[in-house]
């Protein structure tokens, strides 16, 4: 049953649906350090280098709804905001990216209910990022709820540009000066080449420690 909050009072309710999303990151949280300990226990390496989660502000969500021309409602919020609760996983390597993602769509609990590239078709600004909307079971006392989480993995490199970009829109109230948009292209450039530098080092130097014999 997708969540739909639970009808009653508008406080109960807020609160209600703060529960259930902090769960949701509580659950794919658990999810992710499972697959990271996994991984390190296989394959004697970390995938994910952090992980950060957040539940949207309550002002961010009324912003959200008002500029999709939508009233203030719980119900509006639950139906169409979907990155309420919100987790980024933070990577060294662009293939790392691609694995957690592959690992995720694999767990037979979690539904994906969308995905978006920007990595193989990155924004106009630059930004390069994989974003999956999911669903995850809730089990409250008395019901099961699903509930849509926003995962955005990038690497370290992505998440430097992507933070100081965001900074910048923030600073100039979006509107950002030509000049200092076609240098954030620029360094958006630099970021891909640079996850490729050192992703083709990274299989170099494995390569090598394989061929070297241990003692
Ligand atoms: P915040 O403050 O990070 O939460 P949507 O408006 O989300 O329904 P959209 O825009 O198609 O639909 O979603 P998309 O493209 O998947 O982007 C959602 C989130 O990705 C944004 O959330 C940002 O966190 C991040 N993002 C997307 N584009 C950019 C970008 O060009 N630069 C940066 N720095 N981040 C970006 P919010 O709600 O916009 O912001």
């Amino acid at each position: 049953m997708e969540y739909s909050g639970n009808g009653s009072s508008d406080v109960d309710s807020w609160k209600e649906v703060i529960l259930v999303y902090s769960s949701a990151l509580k659950e794919i949280g658990t999810k992710l350090e499972i697959l990271n300990d996994e991984f390190q226990h296989v394959h004697q390496y970390n995938p994910i280098e952090h992980i950060k989660s957040r539940i949207k502000t309550s002002e961010s969500i009324v912003k959200k709804l008002k500029k999709h021309g939508y009233e203030s409602t719980i119900d509006n919020m639950i139906r169409y905001i979907n990155d309420i609760a919100g987790i980024r996983i933070i990577c060294s390597f662009t293939t790392d990216i691609y694995r957690i993602a592959e690992m995720l769509e694999r767990q037979s609990d979690i539904n994906i209910l969308s995905v978006k590239d920007y990595i193989k078709r990155p924004k106009p600004s630059g930004y390069k990022s994989y974003h999956m909307i999911v669903s995850i079971p809730i089990y409250l006392s008395e019901k099961r709820v699903d509930a849509k989480v926003e995962i955005q993995i990038r690497t370290v490199a992505m998440d430097f540009w992507a933070s100081l970009e965001h900074k910048i829109n923030y600073k100039f109230d979006v509107n950002v000066p030509e000049h200092i948009k076609t240098e954030l292209y620029a360094c958006a450039e630099m970021v891909s080449e640079l996850d490729a530098k050192m992703l083709s080092l990274n299989e170099e130097v494995k390569q090598l420690s394989l061929e070297i014999p241990p003692d």
